[in-house]
């Protein structure tokens, strides 16, 4: 089935109670786009990069303070900026109260750095791993993965961006003035309770679709956020730091978003696209031109999968309303970024699957919905045998599900047994050959980490190129956070 369950029982009351409802956007700003803190380290040789995570509190912009979790933050991460070819001395201090693990996701790094279930922080402890850059310029980031509380950390804020550079990125006729004109934006939602406190309830119903609540936060602050901008192209840096929400992103006046980077790097050209849909985990840079219009609205709507079947027919009375995220202002005051979009950006080859030396088959298992919240409470919010798996195993901290060889090019087979979800492998970047059984969209056919899986087959072409033991291996799962702690994910070994 396409949507999720909990959808397919209440929408038809859902469904009701907005037709006849305006499904456009709220112009209104509920106040300016938080900057989140820049770090550029481009260009220096710091001896220490100090990550600290502990406990805060944040306003999202109820009036109220909510108990959060911050890197360097009351609430989310910095920023950090960086250049391929760098070697980063993090030093990262778990001041939390209890156990942590950091991932740098997108990151093609060997497994002794990667910040998996393996490598938890303990309460006062610093880990200090020398993280290499070697890869292209592409949007990454950071977050939480301790094995059962990879869920609870992530939406309480433990979560930050890394933004990779190279040469031909920073020489690229791009927007590229941090605040300015290029802008990272964090899209989460978040569940507020009648005071305006941050909620979080783990029942059996979250453990099965993943957490979704129905207020969209753009860095922190509850949309629409506005932030004034010059006269020409802007560039956003986007990351769905959701749970569980798959956003669906389009523009107010209906022109196209122009797409020019996926999660592993710049697309071949830039591609337009009248809707981005961005699962959890996933980034992507879009361009917005301003130079004809006074302003413009980054809508998102809660998407509910592929339209397919059933769906079609009732996805226009179901169907959320959009949502303004972000409004743009024009302001002529502003020095304009003065270039024109570039007609290539990468050296983009397509993807040779007739080179693959072997491929492995993955189902994700959704396991017996009744019983999931039971088993998560009794295993510690790893659901434990009859709950969450991959090719029926939950995930076991001491089972190696795969020995994968240095340098093998591998095409990685993967289905569902029911709903959606965002597949992640660690350690790599990957090309998607089929989604759902088909072409991937034009804006997906470039460097990915995230393939979403569903009805069909989804098949990446990977090759893993960085070594893990079976002391650090690494991890591939699905992303919807509350799925992976519950044993939706796997483990492999590279040598
Ligand atoms: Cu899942």
């Amino acid at each position: 089935m396409t949507l999720n369950r909990r959808t397919f029982l209440t929408g038809a009351g859902a469904g009701l109670l907005l037709a006849g409802c305006d499904l456009h956007a709220d112009q209104a700003a509920k106040g300016p786009l938080p900057v989140l803190p820049l770090s550029d380290l481009t260009g220096l040789d710091p001896d220490i990069i100090p990550l600290r995570l502990a406990a805060s509190t944040h306003d999202f912009g109820t009036g109220e303070p909510s108990k959060t979790f911050g890197i360097n933050a009351d609430y989310l991460g910095p920023v950090l900026r960086v250049k391929s070819g760098q070697t980063l001395p993090f030093a990262v201090e778990n001041a939390l109260d209890e156990p942590v693990a950091l991932h740098w996701h997108g990151l093609h790094i060997p497994g002794h750095v990667d910040g998996g279930p393996h490598q938890e922080i303990a309460p006062g402890d610093v880990w200090r791993p020398d993280v290499p850059i070697r890869q292209r310029s592409s949007t990454t980031w950071f977050h939480s993965h301790t094995h059962g509380r990879t869920a609870r950390q992530v939406y309480h804020g433990l979560a930050g961006v890394l933004l990779i550079e190279d040469d031909a990125s920073l020489a690229a006729d791009l927007p590229q003035t941090y605040g300015v004109d290029d802008f990272t934006l964090i899209l989460q939602d978040k569940a507020f309770d009648e005071a305006g406190r941050l909620t979080y309830e783990l029942t059996g119903e979250v453990f099965e679709d993943g957490f979704e609540a129905e207020t969209l936060v753009v860095n922190g602050a509850i949309a629409p956020v506005m932030q004034n901008v010059p006269a020409g192209l802007v560039r956003l840096r986007i990351l769905n730091a959701c749970n569980a929400r798959f956003l669906d992103l389009s523009l107010s006046n209906n022109d196209a978003l122009t797409v020019i980077a996926s999660d592993g790097g710049f697309l071949a050209s830039a591609v337009e696209t009248a809707t981005l849909t961005i699962s959890p985990g996933e980034r992507y840079e879009v361009l917005i031109d301003l130079s004809t219009s006074e302003n413009l609205t980054l809508q998102v709507t809660f998407s509910e999968g592929e339209a397919e079947g059933l769906a079609i027919l009732t996805q226009p009375i179901f169907g959320d309303p959009m949502m303004a995220a972000l409004i743009l202002n024009r302001d002529p005051s502003l020095e304009a970024f003065d270039g024109s979009l570039p007609k290539a950006l990468a050296n983009l080859a397509p993807p040779r699957a007739t080179d693959a030396l072997r491929s492995r088959d993955f189902e994700l298992n959704m396991g017996d919905e009744g019983q999931l919240a039971a088993l998560a409470e009794a295993w510690g919010n790893f659901c434990g045998e009859g709950g969450m798996g991959i090719n029926g195993q939950p995930m076991q901290m001491e089972r190696i599900d795969v020995e994968a060889t240095i340098g093998e090019l591998e095409i990685w087979r993967i289905s569902a047994d029911d709903m959606q979800h965002p597949f992640h492998i660690h350690g790599c970047s990957f090309r998607i050959l089929r989604q759902y059984g088909d072409e991937p969209p034009a804006y997906a056919q470039g460097w990915k980490d995230m393939v979403a899986v569903q009805e069909g087959v989804s098949e990446v072409l990977v090759r893993f190129d960085h070594k893990a033991d079976e002391t650090t291996p690494f991890m591939y799962h699905c992303h919807i956070l509350e799925h992976e702690d519950c044993g939706m994910m796997g483990q492999f070994t590279v040598s």
